[in-house]
């Protein structure tokens, strides 16, 4: 994906994860706007204008699914920290999920486990290779975590998938990961 489309695909993030305030947007419980008032609004705010030509150009050629447009409207798929309800039931998950992280959270999460931080849930990977990309963000040479998610779900924690591989939990307590 070219420079451009990226600059915009993450003010699309920003905007539809953390701060729709900012360009005069309110999302609905599960994190929806309308499509045509976002685009509306953001190009009211950006220089830079988008349309749903470039915004369905954004999801095609993304290297994951970060948004989903549904009938007339738009949400992020994951990310939020804005309170949103996931839109999809828990589920039961595979047996193993994955967390990559740097070597300075690691050293917190053997003890507390995976807790939210800034955002809305914890993200889990479902494979090593995206759970080694998400730490690639922050740590040359990130620590892996793999989840026994099914046995956490038979203890009672709720995962939510999302069409981009990325599983959401509260939170992960640390009898249930194991550094690979
Ligand atoms: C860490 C990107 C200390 C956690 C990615 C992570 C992902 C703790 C950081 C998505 C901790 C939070 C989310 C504890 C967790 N003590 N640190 N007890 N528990 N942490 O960015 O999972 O490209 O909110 O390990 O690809 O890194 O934006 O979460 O390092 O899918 O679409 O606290 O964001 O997607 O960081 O990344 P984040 P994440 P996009």
């Amino acid at each position: 994906m070219d420079h451009q489309l990226t600059r915009l695909s993450k003010r699309l993030s920003f905007v539809l994860r953390h701060h729709p305030d900012k360009i005069g947007i309110k999302l609905d419980r599960y994190g929806r706007v309308d499509l045509q008032t976002l685009i509306t609004k953001f190009n009211q705010h950006f220089g830079t204008p988008i349309s749903e030509k470039i915004i369905r150009k954004i999801m095609r050629e993304s290297d994951k699914q970060r948004y989903a447009i549904e009938g007339n409207t738009i949400l992020a798929l994951y990310g939020h920290s804005v309170p949103v309800q996931p839109l999809t039931p828990p589920t039961e998950p595979p047996e193993k999920l994955y967390h990559g992280t740097t070597h300075a959270a690691a050293k917190f999460i053997v003890d507390e486990g995976l807790k939210k931080m800034d955002r809305d849930f914890v993200h889990l990977s479902a494979n090593q290779k995206m759970a080694v990309q998400v730490g690639k963000r922050r740590d040359p040479n990130p620590v892996i975590f793999e989840v026994a998610a099914q046995k956490a779900a038979d203890a009672g924690i709720l995962f939510y998938p999302t069409e981009s591989g990325v599983w959401l939990v509260d939170a992960m307590p640390a009898k249930f990961l194991k550094i690979i």
